[in-house]
């Protein structure tokens, strides 16, 4: 008996956002070892725990595609893109790979529609709110480095973005949950 409830197309889709969730999780990798290099340790370790999470999500949707009774079928993880210059270039780096992410969301949500796979489109919409937050977190960074003045600043401002990261959780609330008493 047949008991998978997901077409060949979505589930070739749902394979390649595994795959794409799997190269955020080199990309942050990546840059954080690059700054951990260039000395930003707290900097490290923040990217490192995004990286972290960037594997959670792949692993929700891995889950979901054997849960709906598809097959899974992992493939290569691309290179990660070449180390940035400075803070500035990574955390814009990071926003612009946030934004890709989220279109590929889009893409995979409009396949639900194209599909009437109304299960899936339902399993995706934690993916739309959450990449909602990843660009909100991505602009953060953007706003963080620009606050502290980049490499330009001095080692002073530098030293304190990067002592702040260290603590850092990459998490930010969803602007439904904010009121006006707590913002
Ligand atoms: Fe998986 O959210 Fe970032 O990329």
């Amino acid at each position: 008996m047949d008991t998978n409830r997901l077409s060949k197309k979505m589930a070739a889709a749902l394979n390649d956002q595994i795959t794409e969730e799997a190269n955020a999780a080199q990309i942050y990798l990546s840059y954080g070892a690059w700054a951990a290099g260039e000395g930003y340790n707290g900097i490290a370790r923040f990217l490192f725990r995004h990286a972290e999470e960037e594997r959670n999500h792949m692993m929700k949707v891995l889950e979901y595609i054997i849960k709906r009774g598809g097959a899974v079928k992992l493939a290569a993880i691309a290179a990660p893109p070449d180390n940035p210059n400075n803070i500035g270039s990574c955390f814009g780096k990071i926003y612009e790979h946030e934004v890709s992410n989220t279109k590929m969301i889009y893409v995979l949500v409009k396949k639900c529609m194209e599909e009437e796979d109304w299960a899936t489109w339902n399993f995706l919409q934690w993916f739309v709110k959450e990449q909602t937050e990843e660009e909100t977190f991505a602009m953060n960074l953007v706003d963080k480095v620009k606050l502290a003045g980049n490499e330009k600043s001095g080692n002073n401002a530098m030293y304190i973005l990067d002592r702040d990261m260290d603590s850092a959780t990459g998490e930010v609330a969803s602007a439904t949950d904010v009121t006006a008493v707590n913002p």
